[in-house]
Formats: C-alpha cells, structure tokens, sequence
C-alpha cells in the first residue's frame, strides 16, 4: 500500500475510502466491508451527516478485532458553521463522540466558506458569514488548540487556493499537512500541486471518478464523464482493468492520496485492486494531457442567493 509520510514520520495510506453521500442505512456496511477488504483510510465529514453510523461501524470492526485503531487513518472535517475559534474544539469533539473515536488522524477546514451557526446549508444572503468576519487565521487557531491538546494528530484545509494557503502560511504556528482538492485528469491542478510539495503540504484527490452522484442542483447537464474518457478507455483495455482502477492508480502514482465513495461491495473491492495496477509512464504522459481545468464541484451552490461570497472570492482564478 503506497503511503504519503508527514514530517513527524506518521503515514497516511494513500487510498482511502469516500463516505460522502453514503446515506445512514448504507454506510455501515460499506465501512465494515471496505476493512475487511484491506482499507486502512476513511475519509469523514460532519456534514457527511453519516459519522455517527460511521462511529457504529469502527466500533464493531475493533471489537471484531479485525483491526485496532492506530491501524485505521481517520479524517474528518470542520464544518462551515463551525469556523469561530471557540467553535473548532466543540464541533471536534462532536465528530469524535459520532465516530467514538479518542483522536482523529487529520482534521480538515472543509471549506474557506463561512455561514452562521445554526445553518447547515445556507438558503439566503444573511446565512453567510464572510471571511473579513471570522479570518481563516481565527479558525486556525481552533485548529492549532485542538492539535495542542492532542484531539488530532495533524491539521489540514480543503478545498483552498494557492493564495489562500500562501497566507495561511505566513500566519500559522502550525503548518497545515494536507489539503483536500477535487483533482482528477480533467483537473489536475499543476500549479497547486508544485505549490503544496513546496510547503511539505500533501494534496488529497477528492471526485477522482466524477461524483456521479451527488445530487442534480451540484451539476451541470452536459458534464464530461472520466468513466467515458477515449484516452481512459483504452488505458484500461490495455492493462485490463477497468477506467475506474486506471483513475484511481493515476492519483496514486501522481504522488497524492485518493479516496474514491462506493458502497458497493463488487466497487469496493475494483476500487481497492487499482492499486495494483501499474501505469506506464506513456500512460502517465497520456493522462497528463488531458487536463482542462474543469470542476465538477463548482462551488456555484456557494454564490447564490445574495451570497457574499463569488466563485472568484473561492478559488482566487
Ligand atoms: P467519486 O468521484 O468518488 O464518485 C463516487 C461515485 O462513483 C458514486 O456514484 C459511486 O457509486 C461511483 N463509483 C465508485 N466506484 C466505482 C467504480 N469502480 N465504477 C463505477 N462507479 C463507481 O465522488 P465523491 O464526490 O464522493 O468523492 C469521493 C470522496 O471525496 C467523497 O465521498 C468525500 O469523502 C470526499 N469529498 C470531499 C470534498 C471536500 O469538499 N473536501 C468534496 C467532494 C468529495 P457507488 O457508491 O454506488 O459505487
Ligand atoms: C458540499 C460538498 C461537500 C463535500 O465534501
């Protein structure tokens, strides 16, 4: 299993397993059954709205003894209605009761978005809290106290920007490790990539294989499908796998971590034996060229409705 070392030599496996749109009712199963298969990584988020079935699942598996917990890289993920310093400690400590849990391995700022506190999913203008309000640094901090008192064992962001890491960096007394991007062949994000290997920061590729499912207002009508990709297809006849495993095997060559979402025991295990595959460096050039800087998650959904914020304010592109 390819891993990505962090500089207090703690490894994180380079594959891990999805869990967003995993309804309650589903997500037991696939986490109990993605173990059993050999995943060592869950990715988490409260927003998820699933870490408490997710929890359930962790518990039977160490009970099970199939795997204790300092075998297991656990990642979750602040909230945007949470970014308030004295809100980071609580929202946490939320996330580890849901998935009973003592400490996660890497806690994440899911988005450099902010709304109020009793909103999930902002529907108007007012719901949103802007970055000039509660800094990045303010949530940081939280960040920071909650690495201090020994919660997480690293700290991270998702979804931020060269610019916005560049001033996260010049403020911070602990460096972020990670940061959690949409990145597949379709957006490969160059620049971010030479930028975080810079500042020791590791990239997560999340949609590697295009989120089919996320719900019909998150996408466009006429998105492109990876799974359709000619220059996909006949990597995959070539080495006679499928396009899924050559998706996943090119994050994982690429150098980064990539936590492709199923449920489904037969994709759960296709998912988990890309990792053998192995991609030829014409392979590689191949799916370097086409790149074209297109998400699939916009980060419209943010923008709308009198939001303070604009997709300019989001990705600084
Ligand atoms: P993915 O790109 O992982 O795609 C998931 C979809 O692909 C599901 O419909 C799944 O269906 C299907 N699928 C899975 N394996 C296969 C396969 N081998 N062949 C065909 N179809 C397959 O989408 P996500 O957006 O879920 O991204 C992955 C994870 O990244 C998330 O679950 C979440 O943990 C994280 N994420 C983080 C974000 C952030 O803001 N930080 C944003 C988005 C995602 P099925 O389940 O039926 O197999
Ligand atoms: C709104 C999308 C969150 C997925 O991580």
């Amino acid at each position: 299993m390819t891993i990505l070392k962090f500089s207090n030599a703690d490894k994180m496996p380079a594959f891990g397993l999805g869990t967003w749109k995993s309804k309650p009712g589903e997500v037991y199963t696939a986490v109990c059954d993605a173990i059993k298969i050999g995943y060592r990584h869950i990715d988490c988020a409260a927003i998820y709205l699933n870490e408490a079935e997710i929890g359930n699942a962790l518990s039977d598996t160490f009970k099970e003894g199939t795997v204790k917990r300092e075998d297991l890289w656990i990642t979750s993920k602040l909230w945007s209605n949470a970014h308030k310093q004295e809100q980071v400690i609580p929202a946490l400590k939320k996330t580890l009761s849901d998935l009973q849990l003592d400490y996660l391995d890497l806690y994440l700022v899911h988005w450099p978005i902010a709304f109020k506190s009793d909103i999930l999913a902002p529907r108007k203008g007012s719901d949103y809290i802007t970055l000039e309000e509660i800094p990045i640094i303010e949530t940081w901090r939280g960040m920071e106290a909650a690495l201090e008192q020994g919660l997480v064992k690293h700290i991270g962001v998702s979804n931020f920007s060269i610019k916005k890491l560049k001033a996260l960096l010049e403020e911070a007394k602990y460096k972020p490790e990670m940061n959690q991007v949409e990145l597949h062949p379709l957006l490969q994000q160059n620049a971010l990539f030479e930028f975080c290997k810079q500042h020791n920061i590791h990239l997560t590729a999340y949609s590697p294989l295009g989120s089919k499912d996320r719900h019909p207002s998150l996408k466009l009508a006429d998105e492109p499908s990876l799974f359709e990709n000619p220059v996909i297809v006949s990597i995959a006849t070539k080495h006679k796998c499928t396009t899924a495993q050559v998706l996943i095997k090119w994050a994982i060559q690429r150098g980064t971590a990539v936590i492709p979402k199923s449920i489904n025991p037969a994709r759960l295990q296709e998912n988990f034996d890309a990792q053998t595959v192995n991609l030829t460096a014409t392979d590689m050039q191949e799916i370097t060229a086409l790149d074209r800087h297109y998400r699939f998650l916009t980060g419209e959904n943010w923008t709308l409705n009198g939001s303070p914020y604009t997709l300019a304010d989001l990705w600084d592109e």
